[in-house]
């Protein structure tokens, strides 16, 4: 039976990712289309809140390394409801995902593999879009700044580690200098669109 299709937009803060993610669902559920959108972090359970807190509260402390952990806990929360949805047949669009919770913290310094460790396991992606500045593009978009990774030269390092996935079959750059939000939206679908009727593969696991 064919399952539903996992797939991921990625990048840097303020790169578009939540715009496009919520112009695909609102496109796929009016035509119809079985799809369901998860956002990393789901701010709303316990262990949300606290990652809103961390986030948002620069004084909150908490070691690099249990803040890690958080974040892959937060996905492990939602692991059962992932597989279900994909094998119910129901495309699952992820805000952000494993290459977030690697990136973030290995550009803090910790090791790169030690960041993905917790992560073994969860469903890879069929697909990742990467949105991508050639530049620091991101930085001058409204609201950055905000929260705590927010910080230009820390965004940076947070772009050379989510480039270290780069080369993996999965994986798709999406330039997006200079485009508006419905050029960008053109070729998310370009992208998107051999997904969403699902596939007949298994799913990949992080390994
Ligand atoms: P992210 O989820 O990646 O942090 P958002 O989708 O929240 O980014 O977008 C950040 C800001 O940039 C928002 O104010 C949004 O309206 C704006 N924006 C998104 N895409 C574009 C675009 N292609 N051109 C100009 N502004 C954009
Ligand atoms: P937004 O809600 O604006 O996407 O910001 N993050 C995210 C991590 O450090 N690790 C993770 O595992 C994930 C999913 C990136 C969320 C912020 O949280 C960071 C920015
Ligand atoms: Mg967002």
């Amino acid at each position: 039976m064919t399952r539903g299709a996992l797939v991921a937009i990625e990048g840097l803060d303020r790169t578009g990712k939540s715009t496009q993610t919520e112009i695909l669902i609102k496109t796929l559920k009016q035509q119809g289309k079985a799809i369901e959108l998860i956002k990393f972090p789901d701010r709303t359970t316990q262990i949300g809140q606290l990652i809103n807190k961390y986030l948002t509260d620069k004084e909150f402390r908490l070691s690099d390394q249990s803040a890690h952990l958080l974040f892959s806990a937060k996905r492990w929360e939602l692991v059962e409801k992932i597989n279900n949805l994909l094998t119910q047949g129901v495309t699952v669009l992820l805000d952000r995902y494993v290459y977030s919770g690697v990136a973030y913290s290995a550009a803090k310094g910790l090791d790169f593999q030690w960041c993905l460790n917790p992560d073994l396991g969860l469903p890879k992606p069929d697909v990742v879009l990467f949105l991508k500045f050639k530049d620091d593009g991101n930085m001058k978009r409204g609201g950055f700044g905000e929260e705590r990774y927010e910080v230009d030269e820390f965004q940076k390092k947070v772009k050379v580690m989510f480039e270290r996935f780069d080369g993996d079959n999965n994986w798709r750059n999406l330039y997006v200098d200079g485009k508006s939000i419905e050029e960008v939206r053109e070729e998310v679908w370009t992208h998107v669109v051999k997904y969403i009727d699902g596939l007949d593969t298994n799913v990949q696991l992080f390994k």
